[in-house]
Protein backbone atom coordinates (compact mmCIF):
# COMPACT_ATOMS: atom_id res chain seq x y z
CA UNK A 1 0.00 0.00 0.00
CA UNK A 2 1.37 3.15 -1.06
CA UNK A 3 1.38 6.39 1.83
CA UNK A 4 -1.36 8.48 1.19
CA UNK A 5 -1.05 12.22 0.53
CA UNK A 6 -4.27 13.55 -0.12
CA UNK A 7 -4.69 17.18 -1.68
CA UNK A 8 -8.03 18.75 -0.74
CA UNK A 9 -8.95 20.81 -3.63
CA UNK A 10 -10.98 23.74 -3.25
CA UNK A 11 -13.62 23.80 -5.81
CA UNK A 12 -14.03 27.61 -6.99
CA UNK A 13 -17.32 29.25 -6.49
CA UNK A 14 -19.85 30.54 -8.45
CA UNK A 15 -19.38 34.14 -7.71
CA UNK A 16 -15.82 33.79 -9.05
CA UNK A 17 -14.22 37.72 -9.81
CA UNK A 18 -11.32 39.86 -10.03
CA UNK A 19 -11.68 42.23 -7.64
CA UNK A 20 -8.22 43.27 -6.56
CA UNK A 21 -8.60 42.73 -3.07
CA UNK A 22 -5.25 41.44 -2.16
CA UNK A 23 -2.27 44.48 -1.77
CA UNK A 24 0.85 43.06 -2.72
CA UNK A 25 -0.64 39.84 -4.67
CA UNK A 26 0.07 41.57 -8.39
CA UNK A 27 -1.72 39.22 -10.71
CA UNK A 28 -4.47 40.47 -8.57
CA UNK A 29 -3.94 43.94 -8.28
CA UNK A 30 -2.83 43.54 -12.66
CA UNK A 31 -6.38 41.85 -12.93
CA UNK A 32 -8.41 43.76 -10.95
CA UNK A 33 -12.21 44.58 -12.48
CA UNK A 34 -11.57 42.46 -15.44
CA UNK A 35 -14.59 40.10 -16.51
CA UNK A 36 -14.05 36.49 -15.05
CA UNK A 37 -15.59 33.57 -16.05
CA UNK A 38 -16.72 31.44 -13.22
CA UNK A 39 -17.92 28.17 -15.02
CA UNK A 40 -14.11 27.85 -16.64
CA UNK A 41 -12.42 28.20 -13.69
CA UNK A 42 -14.17 25.52 -11.83
CA UNK A 43 -14.13 23.57 -15.04
CA UNK A 44 -9.61 24.33 -15.21
CA UNK A 45 -10.16 23.29 -11.43
CA UNK A 46 -12.00 20.13 -11.77
CA UNK A 47 -9.43 18.93 -14.74
CA UNK A 48 -6.40 19.64 -12.27
CA UNK A 49 -7.71 17.17 -9.56
CA UNK A 50 -8.91 14.75 -12.38
CA UNK A 51 -5.21 14.95 -13.88
CA UNK A 52 -3.64 14.17 -10.39
CA UNK A 53 -6.27 11.49 -9.06
CA UNK A 54 -5.35 9.64 -12.65
CA UNK A 55 -1.66 9.31 -11.31
CA UNK A 56 -3.19 7.80 -8.79
CA UNK A 57 -2.39 10.21 -5.82
CA UNK A 58 -5.48 10.40 -3.56
CA UNK A 59 -7.63 13.80 -4.17
CA UNK A 60 -10.22 14.85 -1.86
CA UNK A 61 -12.53 18.02 -3.38
CA UNK A 62 -13.67 21.24 -0.64
CA UNK A 63 -17.50 23.05 -1.51
CA UNK A 64 -17.16 26.65 -1.95
CA UNK A 65 -17.74 29.03 1.04
CA UNK A 66 -21.27 29.99 0.81
CA UNK A 67 -21.47 33.67 -1.43
CA UNK A 68 -22.49 36.06 -1.15
CA UNK A 69 -22.37 35.55 2.61
CA UNK A 70 -25.85 36.93 3.42
CA UNK A 71 -25.19 36.10 7.14
CA UNK A 72 -21.66 38.45 6.99
CA UNK A 73 -23.63 41.13 5.23
CA UNK A 74 -25.79 40.57 8.52
CA UNK A 75 -22.81 41.47 10.59
CA UNK A 76 -21.88 44.52 9.27
CA UNK A 77 -25.51 45.77 9.82
CA UNK A 78 -27.13 44.85 6.67
CA UNK A 79 -30.52 43.78 7.58
CA UNK A 80 -33.90 42.95 5.47
CA UNK A 81 -34.80 40.39 3.03
CA UNK A 82 -31.62 38.35 0.93
CA UNK A 83 -32.44 41.64 -1.91
CA UNK A 84 -32.50 44.10 0.37
CA UNK A 85 -29.30 43.37 2.22
CA UNK A 86 -27.46 43.22 -1.56
CA UNK A 87 -28.91 46.41 -2.51
CA UNK A 88 -27.83 48.21 0.48
CA UNK A 89 -24.59 46.71 0.93
CA UNK A 90 -24.20 47.70 -2.84
CA UNK A 91 -25.63 51.33 -2.63
CA UNK A 92 -23.66 52.37 1.03
CA UNK A 93 -20.44 50.30 0.65
CA UNK A 94 -19.67 48.46 -2.85
CA UNK A 95 -16.09 47.06 -1.32
CA UNK A 96 -18.23 45.29 1.76
CA UNK A 97 -20.17 43.50 -1.27
CA UNK A 98 -17.61 42.63 -3.22
CA UNK A 99 -15.46 40.79 -0.49
CA UNK A 100 -17.97 39.26 0.91
CA UNK A 101 -18.74 37.72 -2.47
CA UNK A 102 -15.17 36.51 -2.85
CA UNK A 103 -14.89 33.06 -4.00
CA UNK A 104 -11.22 33.14 -2.17
CA UNK A 105 -12.44 29.95 -0.68
CA UNK A 106 -11.05 28.12 -3.38
CA UNK A 107 -7.20 28.21 -2.31
CA UNK A 108 -7.21 26.09 -0.21
CA UNK A 109 -3.64 25.77 0.88
CA UNK A 110 -4.42 28.71 2.76
CA UNK A 111 -7.16 27.17 4.76
CA UNK A 112 -5.29 25.41 7.32
CA UNK A 113 -1.72 23.91 8.53
CA UNK A 114 -2.35 20.40 8.58
CA UNK A 115 0.52 18.02 10.67
CA UNK A 116 0.40 14.46 9.61
CA UNK A 117 -0.06 11.59 13.15
CA UNK A 118 3.60 10.64 12.25
CA UNK A 119 4.68 14.15 13.66
CA UNK A 120 1.91 15.07 16.43
CA UNK A 121 2.74 14.08 19.73
CA UNK A 122 -0.96 12.41 20.61
CA UNK A 123 -0.76 10.36 17.12
CA UNK A 124 -3.29 12.17 15.98
CA UNK A 125 -4.22 14.70 12.64
CA UNK A 126 -3.55 17.94 13.68
CA UNK A 127 -5.25 20.77 11.71
CA UNK A 128 -5.55 25.09 12.64
CA UNK A 129 -7.56 26.85 10.39
CA UNK A 130 -5.83 29.67 9.12
CA UNK A 131 -7.32 33.40 10.61
CA UNK A 132 -6.48 34.93 7.30
CA UNK A 133 -6.68 37.85 9.06
CA UNK A 134 -4.56 40.26 6.92
CA UNK A 135 -7.53 41.16 4.50
CA UNK A 136 -11.15 40.91 5.33
CA UNK A 137 -12.33 39.42 2.52
CA UNK A 138 -10.07 36.28 3.46
CA UNK A 139 -10.67 36.70 7.03
CA UNK A 140 -14.44 35.61 6.99
CA UNK A 141 -13.58 32.39 5.52
CA UNK A 142 -11.90 31.21 8.73
CA UNK A 143 -15.21 29.96 10.58
CA UNK A 144 -16.70 27.89 8.12
CA UNK A 145 -13.25 26.33 7.08
CA UNK A 146 -13.32 25.46 11.03
CA UNK A 147 -17.12 24.19 10.73
CA UNK A 148 -16.15 22.66 7.28
CA UNK A 149 -12.94 20.75 8.53
CA UNK A 150 -14.95 19.59 11.84
CA UNK A 151 -17.61 17.58 9.49
CA UNK A 152 -14.83 16.30 7.41
CA UNK A 153 -12.74 14.89 10.18
CA UNK A 154 -15.60 14.11 12.78
CA UNK A 155 -13.78 11.42 14.47
CA UNK A 156 -11.91 13.09 17.32
CA UNK A 157 -9.85 9.48 18.07
CA UNK A 158 -7.95 10.78 14.97
CA UNK A 159 -7.86 14.20 14.49
CA UNK A 160 -7.44 17.68 15.97
CA UNK A 161 -9.13 20.30 14.76
CA UNK A 162 -7.72 23.58 16.48
CA UNK A 163 -9.89 27.06 16.57
CA UNK A 164 -8.17 29.65 14.33
CA UNK A 165 -5.58 31.81 16.38
CA UNK A 166 -6.75 35.02 17.56
CA UNK A 167 -7.76 37.77 15.04
CA UNK A 168 -4.80 40.32 15.74
CA UNK A 169 -2.81 41.20 13.31
CA UNK A 170 0.08 39.75 15.54
CA UNK A 171 -1.19 36.64 14.69
CA UNK A 172 -1.49 36.85 11.16
CA UNK A 173 -2.06 33.21 9.88
CA UNK A 174 -2.20 32.07 6.52
CA UNK A 175 -1.77 28.18 6.85
CA UNK A 176 -0.07 25.73 4.79
CA UNK A 177 0.84 28.21 1.98
CA UNK A 178 3.79 28.82 4.81
CA UNK A 179 4.07 25.39 5.59
CA UNK A 180 6.17 22.75 3.88
CA UNK A 181 7.22 19.12 5.28
CA UNK A 182 9.90 16.90 4.75
CA UNK A 183 9.69 12.64 5.20
CA UNK A 184 11.26 10.03 3.28
CA UNK A 185 7.75 9.36 2.66
CA UNK A 186 4.67 10.84 3.63
CA UNK A 187 3.79 7.82 6.23
CA UNK A 188 6.92 8.68 8.05
CA UNK A 189 7.81 11.14 10.56
CA UNK A 190 9.02 14.51 9.12
CA UNK A 191 10.48 17.93 10.10
CA UNK A 192 8.38 20.56 9.53
CA UNK A 193 9.28 24.22 7.41
CA UNK A 194 7.08 27.27 8.91
CA UNK A 195 8.11 30.39 6.95
CA UNK A 196 6.69 33.66 8.46
CA UNK A 197 7.07 37.23 6.53
CA UNK A 198 7.06 39.36 9.33
CA UNK A 199 7.46 39.56 13.73
CA UNK A 200 4.07 40.24 15.24
CA UNK A 201 3.80 41.25 18.69
CA UNK A 202 7.28 42.52 18.83
CA UNK A 203 7.88 44.02 15.61
CA UNK A 204 9.06 47.50 15.55
CA UNK A 205 7.79 51.04 13.70
CA UNK A 206 9.90 50.74 10.71
CA UNK A 207 9.32 47.35 10.41
CA UNK A 208 5.37 47.61 9.78
CA UNK A 209 5.82 50.97 8.06
CA UNK A 210 5.36 51.19 4.23
CA UNK A 211 7.77 54.15 4.13
CA UNK A 212 10.71 51.76 3.24
CA UNK A 213 9.23 48.91 2.16
CA UNK A 214 6.26 48.45 -0.67
CA UNK A 215 4.13 45.48 0.76
CA UNK A 216 3.84 44.33 4.73
CA UNK A 217 4.45 40.55 5.06
CA UNK A 218 1.30 38.63 6.05
CA UNK A 219 2.45 35.42 8.36
CA UNK A 220 3.94 36.25 11.41
CA UNK A 221 6.84 34.71 13.51
CA UNK A 222 4.42 34.49 16.30
CA UNK A 223 1.16 32.92 14.84
CA UNK A 224 3.84 29.88 13.12
CA UNK A 225 4.99 29.38 16.38
CA UNK A 226 1.66 29.53 17.99
CA UNK A 227 0.21 26.69 15.14
CA UNK A 228 3.74 24.41 16.03
CA UNK A 229 3.05 24.64 19.79
CA UNK A 230 -0.60 23.63 19.03
CA UNK A 231 0.52 20.87 17.06
CA UNK A 232 2.37 19.19 19.58
CA UNK A 233 5.57 19.04 17.60
CA UNK A 234 8.76 17.94 18.81
CA UNK A 235 10.94 21.19 18.91
CA UNK A 236 13.86 19.52 17.10
CA UNK A 237 11.58 18.53 14.06
CA UNK A 238 10.81 22.34 13.42
CA UNK A 239 12.61 24.71 11.69
CA UNK A 240 11.41 28.33 11.18
CA UNK A 241 12.57 30.86 8.60
CA UNK A 242 11.94 34.26 7.38
CA UNK A 243 11.01 35.39 4.20
CA UNK A 244 13.12 38.31 2.88
CA UNK A 245 11.78 41.61 2.00
CA UNK A 246 12.79 41.87 -1.09
CA UNK A 247 10.53 38.80 -2.15
CA UNK A 248 7.40 40.58 -0.23
CA UNK A 249 8.13 43.17 -2.31
CA UNK A 250 8.60 41.79 -5.18
CA UNK A 251 5.41 40.07 -5.20
CA UNK A 252 5.52 37.03 -2.86
CA UNK A 253 2.70 37.34 -0.35
CA UNK A 254 2.77 33.28 0.49
CA UNK A 255 6.05 31.27 0.33
CA UNK A 256 4.24 28.95 -1.80
CA UNK A 257 4.96 31.69 -4.18
CA UNK A 258 8.82 30.94 -3.96
CA UNK A 259 9.32 27.48 -3.21
CA UNK A 260 7.78 23.99 -2.48
CA UNK A 261 9.10 20.91 -0.70
CA UNK A 262 8.27 17.43 -1.33
CA UNK A 263 10.09 13.94 0.17
CA UNK A 264 13.52 15.47 0.89
CA UNK A 265 13.49 17.88 -1.67
CA UNK A 266 13.41 21.67 -1.27
CA UNK A 267 13.05 23.75 -5.19
CA UNK A 268 13.53 27.83 -3.80
CA UNK A 269 14.61 30.65 -5.07
CA UNK A 270 17.52 31.82 -3.91
CA UNK A 271 16.39 35.26 -2.57
CA UNK A 272 13.27 33.46 -1.10
CA UNK A 273 14.59 33.50 2.78
CA UNK A 274 16.68 35.82 5.13
CA UNK A 275 20.03 33.90 6.27
CA UNK A 276 19.58 31.16 3.56
CA UNK A 277 22.50 28.91 4.54
CA UNK A 278 21.89 28.65 7.85
CA UNK A 279 17.80 27.73 7.47
CA UNK A 280 19.78 24.66 5.36
CA UNK A 281 22.25 23.70 7.74
CA UNK A 282 19.29 23.39 10.44
CA UNK A 283 16.83 21.83 7.88
CA UNK A 284 19.81 19.16 7.04
CA UNK A 285 20.27 18.26 10.61
CA UNK A 286 16.91 17.67 11.20
CA UNK A 287 16.15 15.74 8.23
CA UNK A 288 19.53 13.63 9.24
CA UNK A 289 18.58 13.20 12.57
CA UNK A 290 15.35 11.97 11.69
CA UNK A 291 16.80 8.48 9.91
CA UNK A 292 19.40 8.04 12.61
CA UNK A 293 22.32 9.99 10.51
CA UNK A 294 21.84 7.64 7.47
CA UNK A 295 19.13 8.84 5.27
CA UNK A 296 19.81 10.09 1.80
CA UNK A 297 19.53 13.33 3.01
CA UNK A 298 18.06 16.69 2.49
CA UNK A 299 18.35 17.93 -1.32
CA UNK A 300 18.02 21.65 -1.76
CA UNK A 301 17.45 23.00 -5.26
CA UNK A 302 18.39 26.79 -5.58
CA UNK A 303 16.88 28.33 -8.50
CA UNK A 304 19.44 32.06 -8.65
CA UNK A 305 18.43 35.54 -9.42
CA UNK A 306 20.62 35.34 -12.94
CA UNK A 307 18.08 32.65 -14.18
CA UNK A 308 14.82 33.61 -12.97
CA UNK A 309 14.29 36.95 -11.27
CA UNK A 310 11.80 37.13 -8.24
CA UNK A 311 9.81 39.43 -10.11
CA UNK A 312 9.76 36.90 -12.68
CA UNK A 313 8.96 34.15 -10.02
CA UNK A 314 5.89 36.04 -8.99
CA UNK A 315 4.56 36.52 -12.08
CA UNK A 316 4.69 33.13 -14.08
CA UNK A 317 4.35 31.26 -10.72
CA UNK A 318 6.93 28.14 -11.63
CA UNK A 319 7.71 27.73 -7.92
CA UNK A 320 3.75 27.39 -7.06
CA UNK A 321 3.93 24.06 -8.59
CA UNK A 322 2.63 20.84 -7.03
CA UNK A 323 5.63 18.46 -6.10
CA UNK A 324 3.99 15.15 -6.31
CA UNK A 325 5.54 11.70 -5.36
CA UNK A 326 4.63 9.18 -7.77
CA UNK A 327 3.41 6.00 -6.90
CA UNK A 328 4.83 2.93 -7.15
CA UNK A 329 7.68 4.79 -8.96
CA UNK A 330 10.48 4.71 -6.20
CA UNK A 331 9.97 7.88 -5.02
CA UNK A 332 10.44 9.74 -8.12
CA UNK A 333 8.42 12.96 -8.85
CA UNK A 334 6.54 15.41 -11.03
CA UNK A 335 6.04 18.74 -10.94
CA UNK A 336 2.79 19.88 -11.96
CA UNK A 337 3.31 23.66 -13.34
CA UNK A 338 1.10 26.60 -14.02
CA UNK A 339 0.64 26.39 -18.11
CA UNK A 340 2.00 30.28 -18.40
CA UNK A 341 5.21 28.67 -17.75
CA UNK A 342 5.50 26.74 -20.74
CA UNK A 343 5.29 30.26 -22.83
CA UNK A 344 7.66 31.56 -20.67
CA UNK A 345 11.27 31.49 -22.01
CA UNK A 346 13.24 31.69 -18.70
CA UNK A 347 10.85 29.22 -16.47
CA UNK A 348 11.29 26.70 -19.31
CA UNK A 349 15.09 26.74 -19.04
CA UNK A 350 14.65 26.24 -15.33
CA UNK A 351 12.35 23.38 -15.48
CA UNK A 352 14.67 21.80 -18.21
CA UNK A 353 17.85 22.05 -16.20
CA UNK A 354 16.22 20.25 -13.37
CA UNK A 355 14.71 17.58 -15.30
CA UNK A 356 18.06 17.38 -16.92
CA UNK A 357 19.99 17.33 -13.47
CA UNK A 358 20.32 14.36 -10.85
CA UNK A 359 17.75 14.95 -8.27
CA UNK A 360 14.07 12.94 -7.80
CA UNK A 361 12.05 15.50 -10.28
CA UNK A 362 11.43 13.23 -13.35
CA UNK A 363 8.05 14.51 -15.20
CA UNK A 364 7.00 18.21 -15.41
CA UNK A 365 3.33 18.65 -16.79
CA UNK A 366 1.78 21.93 -17.75
CA UNK A 367 -1.56 22.55 -15.93
CA UNK A 368 -4.27 25.34 -17.37
CA UNK A 369 -5.63 26.97 -14.30
CA UNK A 370 -5.49 30.53 -15.98
CA UNK A 371 -8.95 31.79 -14.21
CA UNK A 372 -7.55 31.01 -10.98
CA UNK A 373 -3.98 32.92 -11.99
CA UNK A 374 -4.84 36.03 -12.94
CA UNK A 375 -5.83 36.43 -8.90
CA UNK A 376 -2.86 35.06 -7.79
CA UNK A 377 -3.78 31.70 -7.47
CA UNK A 378 -1.37 28.55 -8.85
CA UNK A 379 -1.78 25.12 -8.69
CA UNK A 380 -0.31 24.75 -5.06
CA UNK A 381 -2.92 27.45 -3.80
CA UNK A 382 -5.51 25.40 -4.82
CA UNK A 383 -4.49 22.74 -3.02
CA UNK A 384 -4.66 21.78 1.19
CA UNK A 385 -2.06 18.48 1.95
CA UNK A 386 -2.80 16.38 4.17
CA UNK A 387 -0.74 13.25 4.67
CA UNK A 388 -2.82 10.04 5.92
CA UNK A 389 -2.86 7.00 7.27
CA UNK A 390 -5.38 4.11 5.56
CA UNK A 391 -7.06 4.02 8.68
CA UNK A 392 -7.17 8.19 8.98
CA UNK A 393 -8.49 7.89 5.29
CA UNK A 394 -11.16 5.47 6.13
CA UNK A 395 -12.21 7.41 8.93
CA UNK A 396 -12.87 10.31 7.11
CA UNK A 397 -15.85 12.19 5.54
CA UNK A 398 -16.19 9.68 2.55
CA UNK A 399 -18.40 11.83 0.12
CA UNK A 400 -15.67 14.66 -0.98
CA UNK A 401 -13.06 11.73 -2.24
CA UNK A 402 -12.29 12.11 -5.42
CA UNK A 403 -13.98 9.28 -8.36
CA UNK A 404 -14.36 9.35 -11.82
CA UNK A 405 -18.26 9.58 -11.02
CA UNK A 406 -17.89 12.18 -8.59
CA UNK A 407 -16.25 14.14 -11.31
CA UNK A 408 -18.63 13.53 -13.92
CA UNK A 409 -21.59 14.60 -11.17
CA UNK A 410 -19.45 18.15 -10.56
CA UNK A 411 -19.03 18.94 -14.33
CA UNK A 412 -22.41 18.59 -14.75
CA UNK A 413 -23.52 20.55 -11.49
CA UNK A 414 -20.77 23.99 -12.87
CA UNK A 415 -22.72 23.83 -16.04
CA UNK A 416 -26.16 23.89 -14.80
CA UNK A 417 -25.61 26.43 -12.14
CA UNK A 418 -22.33 29.05 -12.87
CA UNK A 419 -22.78 31.60 -14.88
CA UNK A 420 -20.44 31.83 -17.70
CA UNK A 421 -19.05 35.65 -16.97
CA UNK A 422 -19.13 37.38 -13.86
CA UNK A 423 -18.63 41.20 -13.43
CA UNK A 424 -17.85 43.62 -10.66
CA UNK A 425 -21.69 45.51 -11.05
CA UNK A 426 -22.79 41.99 -11.32
CA UNK A 427 -22.22 41.52 -7.91
CA UNK A 428 -25.16 43.96 -6.91
CA UNK A 429 -27.55 41.73 -8.99
CA UNK A 430 -29.76 40.16 -5.92
CA UNK A 431 -30.76 37.08 -8.80
CA UNK A 432 -27.23 35.49 -7.86
CA UNK A 433 -28.07 34.87 -4.05
CA UNK A 434 -31.28 32.64 -5.45
CA UNK A 435 -28.81 31.04 -7.70
CA UNK A 436 -26.00 30.27 -5.94
CA UNK A 437 -28.44 29.10 -3.07
CA UNK A 438 -29.38 26.87 -5.56
CA UNK A 439 -26.16 25.68 -6.88
CA UNK A 440 -24.98 24.74 -2.79
CA UNK A 441 -28.56 22.80 -2.22
CA UNK A 442 -27.30 20.63 -4.93
CA UNK A 443 -24.00 20.14 -4.05
CA UNK A 444 -24.92 19.28 -0.61
CA UNK A 445 -26.24 15.84 -2.19
CA UNK A 446 -23.60 15.45 -4.41
CA UNK A 447 -20.78 15.35 -1.65
CA UNK A 448 -23.20 14.29 1.28
CA UNK A 449 -22.66 17.65 3.22
CA UNK A 450 -25.99 19.08 4.16
CA UNK A 451 -25.30 22.25 5.22
CA UNK A 452 -23.90 24.02 2.60
CA UNK A 453 -27.34 25.88 1.51
CA UNK A 454 -27.83 26.71 5.48
CA UNK A 455 -24.53 28.51 6.59
O1 LIG B 1 -4.92 35.71 -0.77
N1 LIG B 1 -6.11 36.20 -4.03
C1 LIG B 1 -5.56 35.31 -3.03
C2 LIG B 1 -4.64 34.30 -3.69
C3 LIG B 1 -4.20 33.25 -2.72
C4 LIG B 1 -3.11 32.39 -3.28
N2 LIG B 1 -2.74 31.39 -2.34
C5 LIG B 1 -1.49 30.91 -2.13
N3 LIG B 1 -0.44 31.51 -2.58
N4 LIG B 1 -1.38 29.86 -1.42
C6 LIG B 1 -4.83 36.10 -1.95
O2 LIG B 1 -4.17 37.06 -2.27
C7 LIG B 1 -7.63 37.92 -4.85
C8 LIG B 1 -9.11 38.17 -4.81
C9 LIG B 1 -9.52 39.34 -5.65
O3 LIG B 1 -8.70 40.26 -5.86
O4 LIG B 1 -10.68 39.36 -6.12
C10 LIG B 1 -7.18 36.96 -3.75
O5 LIG B 1 -7.76 36.94 -2.70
Amino acid sequence: MNPIELNLDGLVGPTHNYAGLSPGNLLSAKHARSVSHPRAAARQGLEKMKLVASLGIEQGVLPPHPRPSISWLNRLGFIGSESDVIEQASQVDPALLTACCSASGMWTANAATVSPSADTKDRRVHFTPANLSSLFHRSIEADWTGHLLREIFQSRSHFEIHDPLPGASAFSDEGAANHTRFAASHDESGVEFFVYGREGVTASTEETSLVTRRFVGRQTREASEAVARLHELDPARVVFARQSQEAIDAGVFHNDVISVGNGHVLLYHEQAFVGTGEILAQLRASIQSLAGGDSEGFLPLCVQQEELTLEEAAECYVFNSQLLTLPDSAGSMLLLVPSECEEHVRARRVLDRLLREENPITKVEFVDVRQSMRNGGGPACLRLRVALTEDELAHMHQGIRFTDTLHDRLLKWVDTHYRETLTIPDLADPSLVSETTAAYRALEDILQLPFLSTT
